[in-house]
């Protein structure tokens, strides 16, 4: 595993939803040992400290939550994630989902003046596939897949610069799916894996499938973790809780085949209320993830395989 130069940058987005507290998220990673953890692990670790959102002369939307909060946070994370990518690997500490319109933006920017194709990989109980048109709930941390592939219903935003193809998308945890999620996904060509796949063919084929598509595309790779894709029993600080989530050893499974294919150029933690955490287990186990993620291994594997 090679050393990187990792950038944390906070992004204590909590425009996204309704229910406060993920502002307090970024702080929560870093008591909870983030950066050491890093580099214990031999990496180099620079903390930005908290981004603030741009000010933007927008009126609120009555049918959307937070609309010009959010749109500020794009435009800043949009640029701060640009200018990381080209540094070295950004952290994006969350923050609600939808600081992820920002970052992977940003990140989908470098990508593109790198001249390599940007594959997404979205850890999520959800799809954040609505737009602000369809949303029902008028929350837009569920539309940030959406403003990525680049759908309509976002002329408030700036412009995505780089619109990701859903092909390059793969989505693995999803058991809570809107009906209009659900017609505007039939129409892409996403990879989707939902719960019921995980349950019957495990979690680690699918996922080995798509790292071998980046890989031959020689693409870069962004992986957003929503704290929802973890089972709320092993993970409750989080506003959105669906039952039947991945468990710790297929969430770390994740991580550690992510860290040996050496893919990885990006990441976002994203959704920890620690508002609604237990003494900080859930952040805990969000810093224990990301060690997985950059070379925490319970042993070293031997390097010819007996598969
Ligand atoms: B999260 C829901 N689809 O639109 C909506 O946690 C939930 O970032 C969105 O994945 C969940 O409000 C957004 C019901
Ligand atoms: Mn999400
Ligand atoms: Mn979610
Ligand atoms: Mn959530």
């Amino acid at each position: 595993m090679s050393e990187h130069d990792i950038i944390l940058i906070g992004a204590p987005v909590d425009s996204g939803k309704r229910r406060r507290g993920c502002l307090m998220g970024p702080d929560a990673f870093r008591v909870a040992g983030l950066a050491e953890a890093l580099e214990s692990l031999g990496h180099r670790v620079k903390d930005l400290g908290n981004l603030c959102p741009d000010p933007v002369d927008l009126p609120e939307d009555p049918h959307l939550f937070g609309l010009p909060e959010t749109v500020g946070w794009t435009a800043a994370l949009m640029r701060a994630g640009k200018e990381a990518a080209a540094q070295g690997f950004p952290v994006f500490l969350g923050g609600d989902h939808a600081l992820s319109m920002g970052s992977v933006a940003g990140v989908a920017a470098h990508a593109a003046e790198a001249g390599r194709p940007l594959f997404l990989l979205w850890l999520d109980a959800h799809t954040d596939f609505h737009t602000p048109l369809t949303t029902a709930s008028g929350n837009l941390h569920g539309v940030s897949v959406a403003y990525l592939a680049g759908r309509e219903g976002f002329e408030a935003f700036p412009a995505m610069p780089a619109p990701l193809p859903m092909r390059q998308v793969c989505m693995i945890g999803i058991r809570s799916v809107d009906p209009g999620e659900r017609e505007a996904l039939r129409e892409t060509e996403v990879h989707l894996y939902d719960m019921r796949h995980i349950d019957e063919h495990g979690i680690r084929a699918p996922l080995a499938e798509f790292l071998t598509r980046v890989e031959a595309a020689n693409g870069m790779l962004h992986v957003s973790l929503d704290v929802d894709f973890l089972d709320p029993a092993i993970a409750p600080a989080v506003g959105t809780t669906v039952p039947g989530g991945a468990t710790l050893r297929e969430a770390h499974l994740v991580m550690e085949m992510l860290c040996d294919s050496g893919l990885v150029t990006s990441l976002d933690l994203v959704e920890l209320n620690p508002f609604l955490d237990e003494r900080g287990r859930t952040a805990g186990v969000m810093v224990d993830l990301a060690a997985s993620l950059f070379g925490r291994r319970i042993f070293d594997r031997p390097t010819r395989s007996h598969a």
